[in-house]
């Protein structure tokens, strides 16, 4: 049941005839699934990996299905109409979320966002194929969702361009050479204030420029370390990392942020997967990074599974063909992700905070990532600067933050914000989803809205590493939990 019917065109054939890229199935090929008894429903979606090996590796797989059928010895494929939904299901009970994270962790769709508890939604795309499947199984658990949208529009609106620079426009979303102009403009412009360092290239052969400001010559201040776009759909990220820039920068006279603190701000840590979720619609749901696996036409490592702490411990997989998880061959396989682990590593003394801007929910979530059963020894001051974050935007405006660890959200080993608490030994960590409506598509006219008041939040976090470590403090004996220092020992067990 569920999985392929024998009428159905072989693979291989079919991979051939369409120059090397693979088929989708046809469509139509599970039975209805209308009062099926539950165990009988999870049977079944357990055994569609095949089908979904096929979607998933199939150019354009989340834009329509194509439906194959045999023409004498000839395949002949055409697209069709039926497209992706967006199934959003709230559990409103524990029972509910016990279900709801079941189900999250099945492989027959797209999870676009998953639940943090009661309340909070989860948000999955599905392909048409499998939609009933899925609102039955809903309707057998008793789940409350709602399609939120019928055939999931995968164009983002446009505005028309307010430019502040040439060809970049700093509400906007920007192409990677926009961006490199904007950067090096800055730096052109603003020598005493800003320097643009190469950190690496990206697998494409792309430059990855880390921006560095700072007031202060000598260089002793304690620095925050902000990077971005990891996720290449999460388009928010690198424009909040650029607007970050942009508004230190202008403001660099009155800002208090910039006085006696150091900024290092990587806006797009992944450009390859950037400019590939650019290039079409079909394309514009790419998470990973752009490298090609060894023997396998398979493509991307998800960057947020490559950092080399836990590495592979939980939330991974080890498929390079079947999932937007995918850890990597090894820790730190990609250029990408060892680009910024150089970076940590090179200013570690001073680093006190690294944030990792990403999409969407609005969580501001620190250690541990890997795991939700123990939290790291002194959480609670992470706790608290997150919540501080959170109010500052509140008060500009914007909406809150659920503050929480990672792990407890959902665990996932190999992430940057462990690498930078565990690894490196830097003091806050966090990773930043921003944005809660409208998905990865967050609406270029709301930029202007959004990245101001998530600005309120930077400020908190520059007046704690202020406080906290700021020049005044040095020498006076203030015992700070310091870069370098192992933080990761003595685990408290979770308290939730
Ligand atoms: O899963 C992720 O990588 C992040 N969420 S996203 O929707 N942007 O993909 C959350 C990462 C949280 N940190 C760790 N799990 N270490
Ligand atoms: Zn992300």
């Amino acid at each position: 049941m569920g999985g392929p019917s024998k009428s159905e065109p072989m693979t291989r054939p079919a991979e051939l005839a369409l120059g090397g890229e693979k088929p989708y199935p046809a469509s139509g090929t599970t039975a209805p699934n209308y009062m099926k008894p539950r165990n009988e429903l999870w049977g079944q979606i357990k055994n569609l990996s095949w089908t979904n090996n096929l979607l998933r590796n199939t150019k354009g797989w989340r834009d329509c299905l194509i439906e194959i059928t045999l023409d004498g010895a000839n395949l002949v494929y055409r697209e069709k109409k039926s497209c992706f939904a967006l199934v959003v299901l709230t559990p409103k009970n524990e029972k509910d979320l016990d279900a709801v994270v079941k189900l999250s962790q099945l492989e027959d769709f797209e999870v676009f966002k998953r639940s943090y508890g009661v309340n909070d939604s989860l948000d999955v795309l599905v392909p048409p194929h499998r939609r009933q499947l899925v609102l039955d199984l809903a309707d057998s658990l008793q789940l409350n969702y709602t399609v939120k949208a019928e055939n999931y529009k995968l164009i983002p609106d446009r505005q028309p361009r307010r430019r502040v620079f040439n060809g970049f426009n700093v509400f906007g979303y920007n192409s990677y050479s926009g961006i490199q102009d904007f950067i090096q403009g800055l730096a052109k412009k603003h020598s005493h204030l800003v320097t643009v360092e190469p950190a690496g290239t990206s697998y494409q052969g792309r430059v990855l420029n880390l921006v560095k400001i700072s007031k202060s010559p000598q260089g002793n201040n304690p620095a925050i370390f902000v990077d971005a776009g990891i996720h290449a759909r999460e388009w928010v990220a690198p424009a909040m990392a650029l607007y970050l820039t942009h508004r230190l920068v202008l403001g660099a006279d009155k800002a208090e942020e910039l006085n006696g603190v150091d900024w290092y701000i990587m806006p797009l840590v992944n450009p390859d997967g950037y400019e590939f979720s650019r290039s079409s619609p079909a394309n514009r749901l790419w998470r990973k990074t752009r490298s090609r696996s060894g023997l396998l036409n398979c493509y991307g490592v998800d960057g947020n599974r490559n950092y080399g702490f836990k590495w592979g411990a939980s939330g991974t997989s080890s498929d390079p063909c079947n999932a937007e998880t995918y850890a990597g061959p090894r820790p730190f396989s990609e250029p990408e992700t060892a680009a910024v682990k150089n970076v940590m590593e090179k200013y570690s003394r001073r680093i006190k905070l690294y944030v990792s801007l990403h999409a969407y929910g609005q969580y501001l979530v620190y250690p541990w990532g890997y795991t939700g059963e123990f939290l790291p020894q002194g959480w609670e001051r992470l706790d608290r600067l997150a919540r501080k974050v959170s109010s500052a935007v509140v008060r500009a405006g914007g909406e809150p933050f659920k503050a929480t660890s990672a792990g407890r959200w959902y665990a996932a080993a190999g992430g940057s914000d462990d690498y930078a608490f565990g690894a490196v030994g830097i003091p806050y960590s966090y990773t930043m989803e921003l944005t809660r409506n409208y998905e990865f598509n967050f609406p270029e006219r709301l930029l202007a809205s959004v990245l101001p008041r998530y600005y309120e939040g930077f400020k908190a976090f520059a007046a704690q590493i202020k406080k906290e470590f700021g020049a005044k403090r040095y020498g006076k004996g203030v015992d700070v939990l310091g870069a370098g220092d192992d933080n990761n020992f003595n685990d408290t067990k979770q308290v939730i």
